[in-house]
C-alpha cells in the first residue's frame, strides 16, 4: 500500500510528493513543534521503516532547536515566505531541451518494464528534485527515494530529512553517486523489494530473470554517476552538468539486477519559481536558462539566513558587509572588487563557491513541519 506523502511550506509550494513502497497507512502527523525532534522520531522508528546510509543521528542534540533557543523549523518557514517574494519579480526561469519531451514518452513505456523504480533526488533541495508528475506516471509500483549528494549536506540536514522520511513510512538511501556510498544497499533493497517478482515466475514454472530497476530524477542529481559507481565500471556518461544522459540505457549489475538509466526529466513549466531558482543555485538546470546576478543575489540573501553561513561567513569570505535583502548589492560590490565591475562574473564566483561546499556543507530545504 502507498502513502500519499504531501507537506506545505507555503500557498503556493509544491507538494512534497513521492508514493513510495511501503506498510503504512497512516498519513503523517503534522510535525509537532512542541513533543517530537528530528532526533527523537528516528531514535524509535516504527518496525517498517528502513532508513539506509546516512550518519546515525546524534542522540544527544537537541537540533531542532537554533542558538538563540527558537525552532529551526520556524526560521525555514520564514526564509521560504521571504523566497517566495524575492522570487516572483524575477524573470522567470524555465527549462525544458528538447530531448526531455522525448525522453518522457520513452520513459513512460519503459515504466511497465520495471519492477521498482529508483527515484533519486539532489539531497539539497529534495522537494525542488521531485517531479510533480511523478506519482501519476508510477502508480502503485515500487519505489525507493534516494537523496544523492549526502556529502553536500550537513548531518543536521540528513537528520531531518531521515526522521521526516521515517515518519512517512518511506525507503530512503542516502548516496554518494561520487564515491559510491549507499549503492550496494540501494541494489540490495532494490532486489529485496523485487523479489515477489520471482516468487510468481516459480509458482508458474518459469525460470528467475533479472529484476528490472529504472534509475529516474531531476537532471544532473547523480543518476548516471550512481549506475556506474554500482558497477564500478563508467557504463552511462556522466559530467558535472544538467542534460549529459540523452539515451535510455539498461545495463546488467551481476546476473540478479538490471539498471535503466535514464535523461533527467523536469516540467516543462516550472510553476514554482522558489524552486526553479533553487534548481539553478545547485547547477540542476541549464545555465542559459538563468540570469547569474538574479540567482546569486537570491543565493547571498538565502546564505545570510542560514545558521550555519550567515553574515559573519560572506564578510570573512569576500570582506562585504550583506544585509539579507539586498544580494544584488552585494554582488555588484564583490565585481567591483574583484572583476572590474562584471557582474555576472561576480555572480558566477558566488554560484561556484556555494557548489564548491565554501560556505560548508549545507541544505537549502528542510522537511516541511
Ligand atoms: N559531490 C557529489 N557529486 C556527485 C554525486 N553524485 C554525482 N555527482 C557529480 O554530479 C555530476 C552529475 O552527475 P551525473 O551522474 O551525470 O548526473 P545525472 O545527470 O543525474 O545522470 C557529476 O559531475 C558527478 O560526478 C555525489 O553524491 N556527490
Ligand atoms: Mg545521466
Amino acid at each position: 500500500m502507498a502513502v500519499q506523502l504531501s507537506g506545505q511550506w507555503l500557498p503556493n509550494f509544491p507538494t512534497v510528493s513521492g508514493k513510495f513502497s511501503q506498510t503504512q497507512t497512516k498519513p503523517k502527523h503534522p510535525f509537532s513543534t512542541t513533543t517530537l525532534s528530528a532526533t527523537a522520531s528516528l531514535s524509535s522508528p516504527p518496525p517498517t521503516i528502513q532508513i539506509v546510509g546516512g550518519k546515525a543521528p546524534s542522540l544527544y542534540v537537541d537540533e531542532s532547536l537554533n542558538s538563540f533557543g527558537s525552532r529551526v523549523e520556524d526560521d525555514w518557514v520564514d526564509l521560504d515566505t521571504d523566497l517566495y517574494h524575492w522570487t516572483k519579480v524575477l524573470r522567470p526561469v524555465q527549462w525544458y531541451p528538447g530531448h526531455i519531451a522525448k525522453t518522457e514518452k520513452e520513459l513512460k513505456e519503459q515504466l511497465k518494464l520495471m519492477d521498482v523504480v529508483i527515484e533519486v533526488r539532489d539531497a539539497r533541495i529534495p522537494m525542488s528534485t521531485s517531479h510533480p508528475q511523478m506519482d501519476a506516471w508510477l502508480g502503485n509500483r515500487k519505489r525507493i527515494l534516494v537523496l544523492n549528494r549526502e556529502d553536500m549536506i550537513s548531518t543536521a540536514d540528513r537528520n531531518a530529512w531521515a526522521a521526516y522520511y521515517a515518519r512517512q513510512g518511506t525507503k530512503v538511501v542516502f548516496s554518494n553517486g561520487q564515491h559510491g556510498m549507499g549503492t550496494m544497499k540501494l541494489s540490495r533493497l532494490a532486489k529485496a523489494l523485487a523479489a515477489g517478482v520471482n516468487v510468481k515466475r516459480r509458482a508458474k514454472g518459469l525460470l528467475p530473470r533479472p529484476v528490472r530497476a529504472g534509475i529516474v530524477g531531476y537532471p544532473n542529481v547523480g543518476k548516471s554517476s550512481l549506475i556506474n559507481r554500482l558497477l564500478k565500471r563508467r557504463m552511462c556518461p556522466a559530467a558535472p552538468r544538467p542534460g549529459v544522459t540523452r539515451e535510455l540505457k539498461w545495463v546488467r549489475f551481476g546476473k540478479d539486477l538490471e539498471l535503466l538509466d535514464s535523461p533527467g526529466i523536469i516540467p516543462m513549466r516550472i510553476s514554482d519559481q522558489s524552486a526553479a531558482i533553487k534548481l539553478a543555485i545547485c547547477d540542476d538546470i541549464g545555465e542559459r536558462s538563468y540570469d547569474f546576478s538574479d540567482v546569486a543575489a537570491i543565493l547571498v540573501q538565502i546564505l545570510t539566513r542560514l545558521p550555519s553561513v550567515g553574515i559573519e561567513a560572506l564578510h570573512k569570505r569576500y570582506k562585504i558587509d550583506a544585509d539579507g535583502h539586498h544580494g544584488r548589492i552585494f554582488v555588484h560590490k564583490l565585481a567591483l572588487q574583484l572583476f572590474n565591475g562584471d557582474d555576472n562574473q561576480a555572480a558566477f564566483r558566488v554560484l561556484t563557491d556555494f557548489r564548491k561546499g565554501k560556505f560548508g556543507w549545507i541544505a537549502l530545504e528542510r522537511p516541511p513541519r
